[in-house]
């Protein structure tokens, strides 16, 4: 009688320790769950980031890298695709960064030259032209000349 008390004590003994580990098992897994609506947060961020690599392929990198540039491609946005309803603008930029004035020569609606005053000393430091439909742009320092093509200015070959 008393070995098979025995034997029941140890099977209940066991039992309650094979009900702790589901116990244990259940707990674990109770905290594992939580787990799992995290990796959907995770998930999401990785969309977010997604559309970034896309948006900096579709548009040029030099732009915002050198704030120079950027007027430069303002400027060229404003030549090539806003119709002059003067003569000219003056000061494109109204007093920060550098002075660019834009001309219509010919009063045809489109623009045909600008000047670039970099450091405002009245002293044209780059002049723009637009020649049969292609923008010109000559540094009077050194004579380089860029052409703007495809949202970018390009170095033309001499
Ligand atoms: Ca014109
Ligand atoms: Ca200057």
């Amino acid at each position: 009688m008393f070995i098979r008390y025995q034997t029941v004590r140890t099977i209940l003994i066991a039992m309650v320790a094979s009900g702790a580990t589901v116990g244990l098992v259940l707990c674990t897994t109770a905290d594992k769950k939580p787990a799992v609506p995290s990796a959907p947060v995770a998930v999401t961020t990785t969309p977010s980031q997604a559309p970034q690599p896309v948006s900096a392929g579709s548009t040029p990198t030099p732009a915002p890298s050198d704030p120079n540039e950027a007027r430069m491609l303002e400027v060229a946005r404003v030549m090539l695709e806003q119709r002059a309803t003067s003569d000219k603008i003056k000061d494109l930029f109204r007093g920060a960064g550098p002075k660019v004035n834009i001309y219509d020569d010919d009063k045809d609606g489109r623009w045909d030259r600008a000047k670039v005053d970099w450091n405002r000393d009245e002293v044209d430091d780059e002049k723009l032209n637009v020649k049969n439909g292609v923008l010109e742009r000559k540094d009077e320092k050194s004579g380089q000349i860029k052409v703007f093509g495809n949202g970018a200015w390009t170095v033309k070959a001499p």
